[in-house]
């Protein structure tokens, strides 16, 4: 037992109410309440599992990519994609939760990940689109999680967003060469535009009266900013980008608003988001089995790993 654990409750929760609004970080060893840690492993959990089946839409097109150029670009992400899914386990982990334990709630459909990955790649636009629209929107998310009030998940935050800023630059090039190129290349370019947009917008999360968690999460420093906002900063963004593509974005509701500085847009069908993170998006059942599949077929390597460290111990 730590000294820190001695101390009374009502001492360690001002003093964790004290960080918190002095704009300082939680650390794995402070005292945190129950709800903020479950909050942090649902948050981290979910955004971990994100990246590691979001690396099946775009690992889809690895061996269909047009050139040697594209395909050690593609390669370069998708491995990057791993490597966030592991900082963010090994976030989670700090929070007393076994990465084993994470993986079993993926594959059993008992944890969430962004409903974003549950739709299909069908054109090798949809690998630019993913870029430029998926890791924009994830930046707009994700640069204000670098200041979220947990110390390992803003640090793990600073790098990946580094590495998401590539992503979305390698996006947005890609499309700039399709556009650049012939009629049918344009058109396949707002095709895959048309399809993406709108679960874009969906990535962040039911519109601010229908989310549960924003409230606690913005007093606890864990979000920074509401879904609403981050949707707004997203739209506004990627506007005068997409009149740099020459592409449409599909939605007639949208138009600047003088008054209030930003973009008007319209409402996702909120009834296909609901329908996406409960299971029944067009890609779910096979994202998991895929999952599973990987999961299983792995199980060799964590049994020789299992076996070198018994090993190395009984040496020890
Ligand atoms: N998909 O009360 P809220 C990436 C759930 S990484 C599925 O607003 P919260 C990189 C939510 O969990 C993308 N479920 O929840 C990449 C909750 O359900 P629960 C992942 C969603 O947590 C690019 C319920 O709805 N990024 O893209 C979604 O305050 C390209 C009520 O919602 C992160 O995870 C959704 N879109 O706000 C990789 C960022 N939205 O748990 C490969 C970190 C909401 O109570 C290729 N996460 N739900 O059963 C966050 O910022 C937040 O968790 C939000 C949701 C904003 C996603």
């Amino acid at each position: 037992m730590t000294a820190t654990d001695e101390r009374p409750p009502a001492d360690l929760e001002a003093q964790f109410d004290a960080t918190i609004a002095a704009d300082r970080r939680i650390e794995p060893r402070d005292w945190m309440p129950e709800a903020y840690r479950k909050t942090l492993i649902r948050q981290i959990a979910q955004h971990a599992h994100s990246e590691i089946i979001g690396m099946q839409p775009e690992g889809n097109w690895l061996l269909r990519a047009p050139s040697l150029r594209r395909k050690a670009i593609l390669l370069a992400k998708v491995q990057d994609e791993a490597g966030h899914g592991m900082y963010l386990y090994a976030a989670a982990e700090t929070l007393g939760v076994d990465r084993e334990e994470l993986t079993e709630k993926l594959i059993d459909a008992k944890q969430k990940y962004s409903s974003i990955f549950n739709y299909p790649t069908l054109s090798w636009a949809d690998i630019g689109v993913i870029g430029w629209l998926v890791d924009g929107a994830a930046i707009a998310n994700q640069v204000p999680l670098c200041r979220c009030s947990y110390g390992p998940y803003a640090r793990a935050m600073i790098r990946i967003c580094k590495e998401e800023s590539f992503h979305q630059r390698q996006g947005y090039e890609s499309l700039l060469a399709l556009v650049n190129g012939t009629d049918a290349q344009r058109e396949m370019v707002q095709e895959s535009v048309d399809r993406w947009w709108w679960p874009s917008l969906m990535m962040f999360g039911p519109a601010d009266g229908d989310s549960p968690n924003t409230r606690q999460s913005m007093a606890w420093g864990i979000k920074r900013h509401t879904n609403d906002e981050l949707r707004q900063r997203f739209v506004d963004m990627s506007v005068p980008q997409a009149r740099t593509l020459g592409v449409t974005l599909p939605d007639p509701a949208l138009r600047w608003n003088d008054e209030r500085q930003a973009h008007d847009f319209g409402e996702p069908d909120w009834s296909e988001f609901q329908a996406v993170i409960s299971g029944a998006g067009p890609a779910n059942q096979q994202r998991l089995a895929h999952r599973r599949r990987a999961h299983e077929n792995g199980a060799w390597v964590r049994e020789a790993a299992r076996a070198y460290a018994d090993k190395r111990e009984a040496r020890a």
